[in-house]
């Protein structure tokens, strides 16, 4: 997979060298192209950016460097297509799903921004010739896009094929499509047995996989219920099978009118 990131930071990018995403890098499974956005200006202060038409707070970032930055890059290889990612916290919510459908294009172009955001039309402009999303990580404001590029680099990179050490290993991500969908994974341990006191659930010693498999979802139904409830609420009930009902009984929720679980009224929280 190629990636292009064009930024006014280039340093805020150095991370993409280190670890997961820095291996494939080194391995040929990636290539990383970083790009100074000021590579792209012809005055003398490599002016990016200026006042918003209609007044208001900050600045925006002007249309040339852009346009002249993304022709280029784009235009680099006549083969292919690259599919443009416009980091904007006014974009679509980056999920899981989203890092799946995005690891399997050959190509990726990211433009994260600083100031107010760059000028409209230039997402006009590559959306007429190109797959441009605008995409954000959350419900917060940051300074920049630089920061969302590296999560959405990090999700997409461990899903090629032998970027993570185990092909096993996003399985059962949280998130990830499948039997584990839309359930938090559950706590985990290793050696010792015990620490300061603190011993391991007895079923991980059992060696009994059936009885491990039940418990760990049982767990990923705590952890769901108490960090991400809207998660249960919105879920298809017939992901749930009777020892699921069973637990969700015991946490205090139960079947709505349509199906779908929601924590029963009579069961209060500590
Ligand atoms: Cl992609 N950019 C910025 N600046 N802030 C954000 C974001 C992106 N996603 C959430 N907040």
């Amino acid at each position: 997979m190629r990636l292009d990131v064009v930024t006014i930071f280039p340093e805020y990018l150095a991370p993409l060298n280190v670890s997961l995403v820095g291996k494939a890098a080194a391995r040929g499974q990636l290539d990383v192209r970083i790009h100074d956005l000021r590579g792209w200006t012809h005055d003398k202060h490599n002016t990016v950016d200026d006042t918003p038409y209609g007044g208001g707070p900050g600045m925006v970032m002007k249309p040339d460097p852009w346009g002249e930055a993304l022709d280029e890059i784009t235009g680099s290889d006549p083969d292919a297509e690259p599919v443009i990612v416009v980091p904007t916290p006014s974009g679509r919510p980056f999920t899981q799903e989203l890092a799946v459908e995005l690891s399997a294009k050959p190509w990726l172009v990211f433009t994260p921004a600083r100031y107010e955001g760059i000028d409209r039309r230039v997402i006009d402009e590559y959306a007429s010739r190109y797959d441009v999303r605008e995409v954000s990580i959350g419900d917060y404001v940051l300074a920049g896009g630089e920061a969302p590029v590296l999560v959405m680099v990090e999700a997409i990179a461990r899903l090629l094929p032998g970027v993570l050490g185990n092909a096993a290993s996003h399985q059962d991500d949280s998130f990830a499509p499948g039997p584990m969908a839309n359930l938090l994974e559950g706590p985990v341990y290793t050696k010792p047995p015990e620490w300061r006191g603190r011993g391991i659930p007895e079923v991980l010693l059992s060696g009994h996989h059936g009885k491990i498999a039940r418990w760990r979802r049982d767990e990923a139904f705590r952890r769901t219920t108490a960090n991400r409830p809207d998660l249960i609420e919105t879920a298809d009930p017939a992901a749930y099978d009777k020892k699921d009902r069973e637990i969700l009984s015991i946490l205090g929720w139960a079947p709505g009118p349509d199906g779908r679980f929601g924590r029963s009224p009579e069961v209060v929280e500590e």
